[in-house]
């Protein structure tokens, strides 16, 4: 029934008459039309595809518009990078895994961050208690930079740095670490992510508010095109923005469009075209749609190139080209059957690779449950080495080219991307765009509704909405690695203090001083090298004088402040899509829902009230919005809590909204620390009927330790919205509320 109604409305989709006509004979009752397959970008997938279908010549790999590819030879002279992105506890334990990984056939590094970090504060912050070690590595100094790369050769390794908002000390201390070993940054090659937009859209590392954290790109633009010629001063990200819910036009389109704010804010520091685009990149997120996602890659290379040489007429062709790094989808993973996720990265790798990636991640299968152990990390890399060494899919360029369906399909992407661009454009680009909250908007309505078209099973999802395995321990439990984030922590405290009691303290504050006064300088309107100094060479100083990343950051906050972000939720989203045609069982369950909640507000005089929370550095909030937007189009009262909330924090806003629940959602492994302190802060005030339930990448073998802290139901990965409310309502019945 759900196909039929949909495809009443592709009549208007031109198929071919003839093959209709040898379609009809096989199809019995259903027409040609009903075959079409609206995908969620609202580019409707024919059956089939005739030359007639095509309007555009792709032209030559390695020439404009460089749909084919940004390189003449592509793979057959040289594969793509293979950079699997890994970092976890210490700088000791990081390198190791690093020195083995080069070992085994990795080609590139990509260094993960913890979210302390990221965010700016050194590991002995009272904010980042369950932060420190867990998503990442922990880094506070050049010292640790230094361990880090231990015996790794810089000016032979690329190594990319996932660093956005702390992207000044962190940048700095990989330069001092290298020039300490030997290396003039001259020959370091690599890229740093550096992508401030996106953050604010949907990654959420920020620290300083937009204004300042675009004169610090700028900088970055500045420096390294002045000093680091092999260097990639940005990696512009559609990935998660992918990640965050945005379907394929989205992303291609608000990272293009980011790309173009970038290159004006270079033109406006002062600097050209060719000074900063050779030098700029991309990263895109491939998920399970297979033929769109090798589309998307091949339309964003054309509408880079045609957008770039119509706004600012570059004379250097690489200014035209778009080189991307690719990392297969880490929401596509499931946490049921986690085995089927080597089956889904494989085949997203390889949709990268036919797309022309020229840098790879690929997942491994149990980060929907935890953190990657060695055995996992191996297996992805292995994904990688076999298509690259085994397939001979190197062996030709662009394969897909003259596919009529493929043909058609990058130009429907690069049309609809366009027209969100030039949507994007007529706001005064994206910066201003953000400040209306236009983008993070589109994107978090395209998440709700892909959550219910999960949910309502009208998008399958093996093992979770269809053919779930009923035998749950069938497969065992999923090693998960686990990290002592206080034996780290401890570590790190140390080392800090030993730092500290050994450096030049005056030297260390004259810089830090300067570094305050080029901020002052910044909010005034200054330029780098004109009448102010240069931010990042400031930080290079600063570092080489053993300043710490919590310093360096601190004096600049103390000029800037640090970002808080405003929020609105998407209504309305989650319940259209769901009802839409959905099975008679599903909208059952949708007014079984609405009558014990009904009940529920006859019998307490209010509405079931729900807080959702997110605790610690921890900013993917995909899941905390979706949900929140589902349970209140589903008639709960929601309140979302701010982002980066210490539990005493979120223990003092639930009494103050008086809420029945605590939802916390947890990506990054803070769970273990925060959710057993989130209890306790919540009886000190006297809170305790509250209900507490987590969500997120909760490992099996951590639901007993939320069961025992107090928690009242897990949800894992793949929990449908109206089952979880149906639980929650449940048990709010033996609550005295
Ligand atoms: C490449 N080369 C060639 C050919 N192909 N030369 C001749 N013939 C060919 N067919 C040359 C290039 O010009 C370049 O030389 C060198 O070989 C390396 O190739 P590349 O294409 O530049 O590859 P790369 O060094 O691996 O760089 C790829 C990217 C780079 C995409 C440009 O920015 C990158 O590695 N990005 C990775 C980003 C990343 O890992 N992000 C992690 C995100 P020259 O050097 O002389 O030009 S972590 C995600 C998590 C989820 C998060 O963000 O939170």
């Amino acid at each position: 029934a759900a196909s039929r109604s949909a495809a009443r409305s592709f009549s208007s989709v031109p198929i071919d008459p003839s093959w209709s006509k040898l379609a009809q004979e096989e199809l019995k009752t259903k027409k040609p039309e009903d075959l079409v397959w609206m995908s969620a970008e609202g580019i409707p997938l024919k059956p089939v595809y005739t030359a007639a279908d095509v309007k555009t010549d792709p032209g030559l790999p390695g020439a404009f518009p460089f749909t084919r590819g940004p390189y003449a030879t592509m793979y057959t002279n040289s594969p793509w990078t293979i950079r699997q992105y890994a970092g976890f506890s210490t700088a000791e334990e990081s390198n190791a895994f690093y020195r083995q990984a080069l070992s085994r056939g990795q080609q590139g590094l990509s260094v993960a961050f913890d979210l302390a970090t990221h965010r700016g504060y050194d590991s002995d912050h009272p904010r980042v208690k369950g932060d420190v070690g867990m998503a990442g590595v922990a880094v506070d100094s050049v010292e640790d930079m230094k361990v880090l790369f231990n015996g790794i050769p810089l000016d032979k390794v690329s190594v990319s740095m996932t660093m956005n908002g702390a992207v000044l000390p962190i940048l700095a201390m990989y330069i001092v670490a290298a020039e300490e070993s030997g290396v003039d940054q001259k020959k370091l090659s690599g890229t740093i992510q550096n992508d401030i937009l996106k953050e604010f859209m949907v990654r959420n590392t920020f620290i300083f508010p937009p204004e300042p954290s675009m004169a610090i790109i700028a900088d970055i633009f500045g420096y390294t095109a002045a000093n680091m010629p092999r260097f990639n001063s940005i990696s512009i990200s559609g990935y998660h923005m992918q990640e965050a819910g945005a379907d394929a036009v989205l992303e291609a389109a608000f990272t293009i469009a980011d790309g173009i704010e970038y290159t004006r804010a270079a033109i406006s520091a002062g600097l050209t075209v060719d000074q900063v685009a050779p030098r700029f990149s991309f990263f895109w997120g491939i998920g399970m749609n297979f033929y769109m996602e090798i589309a998307k890659m091949r339309a964003a290379r054309r509408l880079w190139a045609t957008l770039i040489q119509e706004k600012f007429n570059p004379k250097d062709s690489r200014s035209l080209r778009l080189r991307t790094h690719c990392q297969t989808s880490g929401w596509s993973l499931t946490e049921q059957e986690p085995y089927n996720n080597i089956i889904r990265t494989t085949i997203e790798a390889m949709a990268a690779v036919l797309g022309g990636t020229q840098s790879l991640h690929t997942n491994s299968f149990d980060e929907a449950i935890g953190l990657p152990t060695e055995f996992s990390s191996r297996l992805a890399r292995n994904t990688q080495l076999i298509i690259q060494e085994e397939t001979q899919m190197t062996r030709v360029v662009d394969p897909w080219a003259g596919s009529y369906m493929m043909e058609s399909l990058t130009a429907d992407i690069e049309s609809k991307a366009l027209k969100i661009i030039e949507e994007v454009e007529s706001l005064g680009g994206m910066a201003k765009a953000l400040a209306t909250g236009m983008p993070k908007l589109r994107i978090e309505e395209s998440a709700t509704r892909k959550q219910a078209r999960i949910d309502a099973a009208k998008d399958v999802i093996v093992g979770v909405n269809r053919y779930a395995n009923k035998n749950k321990n069938a497969d065992g439990d999923v090693d998960v690695l686990v990290i002592d984030n206080t034996k780290v922590r401890e570590g790190q405290v140390a080392r800090l203090s030993q730092i500290k009691s050994s450096r030049d303290q005056s030297k260390v504050q004259a810089v830090l001083n300067r570094l305050s006064e080029a901020a002052r300088n910044v909010s005034k309107g200054l330029t780098a090298g004109k009448n102010r100094e240069n931010l990042l060479a400031l930080a290079v100083e600063a570092s080489r004088a053993r300043a710490t990343v919590g310093e360096i950051t601190s004096a600049l906050e103390g000029v800037w402040g640090r970002h808080a972000p405003a929020d609105r939720l998407v209504t309305g989203a989650y319940s259209s899509e769901y009802t839409r045609s959905s099975e008679d069982s599903e909208v059952k369950e949708l007014d079984l829902v609405k009558h014990e909640i009904d009940a529920f507000t006859q019998r307490t005089g209010r509405r079931p009230r729900i807080l959702v929370a997110k605790m610690g550095q921890d900013g993917h909030d995909r899941g905390a919005k979706v949900v929140a937007s589902g349970f209140a189009d589903l008639g709960f009262d929601v309140d979302v809590g701010p982002l980066f909330q210490t539990p005493a924090e979120v223990a003092k806003q639930a009494v103050e909204a008086d809420v029945h629940i605590v939802g916390v959602s947890s990506q990054a492994a803070g769970h273990r620390t925060l959710v057993p302190e989130l209890i306790a802060e919540l009886k000190k005030v006297g809170a305790q009927h509250m209900l507490v339930v987590v969500g997120g990448v909760i490992p099996r073998q951590d639901y007993d330790m939320m069961f025992d802290a107090g928690c009242s139901a897990v949800f894992g990965p793949g929990t449908r919205i109206p089952a979880a409310a149906l639980q929650l309502l449940e048990k709010l019945k033996n609550v005295d509320v």
